[in-house]
């Protein structure tokens, strides 16, 4: 038996079949959950609806996490057709690609603004639309990056984002726990998304991560929607507010290991 059998999970951020949010709607699909998808807009819906069909998921939802008025619409729509959800995965970030390089000092109070709405913002609104409907036994996971803690030059406004989405996940697990529903974040290692694409140096940093992980592997979508099952099922019941590292032990390292050049 499947150990998300019987569970219904909303899952947001999916573009294409590299999104960490497609590693995990498979890894949903496989462990016997009822899925439902929502996607950020209109030209994405072609890309989606094929791998959304391919996992026997029929509740496909356009909703842009910037407008107050397409969270709304998607909560009432789950609940009537869902009733209760059990899962909800916030797979989103975004800030202007030019806020990613150069100094940090560069960040515009506009993409300052940007980058907090979509990326951070918008995990507090899906909490609150969706924490009437869930479950006791329920979960709530948001995608982060080690950027957060640690300087990653040009993730910059992003990094800052992280942080207070690690920081928002720790506060809505307080709200949320005597709902008996967790909320947990996964900090995952840098994968080759469309969100990863076009970042300037984005090889190099991949390469130098496999060389300084303890298993000297990259980190893959798969990776994560196995992360993201045990982090909504039951054999996780007691962990919420955490940030579960998935990154090959990458964040351990102090500094790189010289001693066998
Ligand atoms: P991705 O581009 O596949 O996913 C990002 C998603 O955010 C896209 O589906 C995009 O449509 C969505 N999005 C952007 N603006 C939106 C809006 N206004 N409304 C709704 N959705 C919107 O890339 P990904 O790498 O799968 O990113 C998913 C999450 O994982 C992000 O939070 C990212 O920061 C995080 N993350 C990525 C990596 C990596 O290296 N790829 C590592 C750690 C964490
Ligand atoms: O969270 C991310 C991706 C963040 C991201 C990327 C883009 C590129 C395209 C947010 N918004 C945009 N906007 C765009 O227009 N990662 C963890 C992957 C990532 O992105 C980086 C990284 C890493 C790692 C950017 C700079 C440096 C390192």
């Amino acid at each position: 038996m499947g150990l998300l059998e019987g569970k219904t999970a909303l899952i947001f951020g999916l573009a294409n079949k590299n999104s960490i949010a497609w590693g995990v709607a498979q890894a949903f699909h496989r462990e016997g959950a009822t899925v439902g998808i929502s996607y950020a807009g209109e030209i994405l819906k072609r890309r989606v609806e094929p791998l959304a069909e391919s996992i026997g998921c029929d509740f496909v939802e356009e909703c842009d996490v910037s407008k107050d008025e397409d969270i709304e619409a998607i909560a009432a729509k789950a609940a009537e057709r869902f009733g209760k959800v059990d899962i909800i995965i916030h797979s989103i970030g975004f800030a202007n690609r030019d806020e990613l390089k150069g100094p940090f000092y560069n960040t515009s109070r506009e993409g300052f603004h940007l980058a907090m709405d979509i990326s951070v913002y918008s995990f507090v609104a899906l909490a609150r639309a969706f924490q009437p409907l869930m479950n006791p036994g329920g979960a709530m996971i948001s995608m982060t990056y080690h950027g957060s803690v640690k300087v990653t030059p040009n993730y910059n406004v992003m990094g800052v984002a992280k942080a207070a989405l690690e920081s928002s996940t720790r506060y809505l697990a307080h709200d949320l726990g005597p709902q008996g529903v967790r909320v947990n974040a996964i900090s995952a290692g840098p994968i080759r998304t469309l969100a990863a694409a076009g970042v300037s140096g984005f090889k190099a940093m991949y390469k130098a991560f496999e060389e300084m992980a303890p298993l000297h592997e990259n980190v893959t979508i798969e990776d994560v929607g196995n992360a993201a099952v045990f982090l909504s099922s039951n054999l996780s019941a007691r962990t919420t507010g955490e940030v579960f590292y998935v990154d090959a032990g990458y964040n351990i390292m102090g500094v790189p290991d010289t001693s066998k050049d």
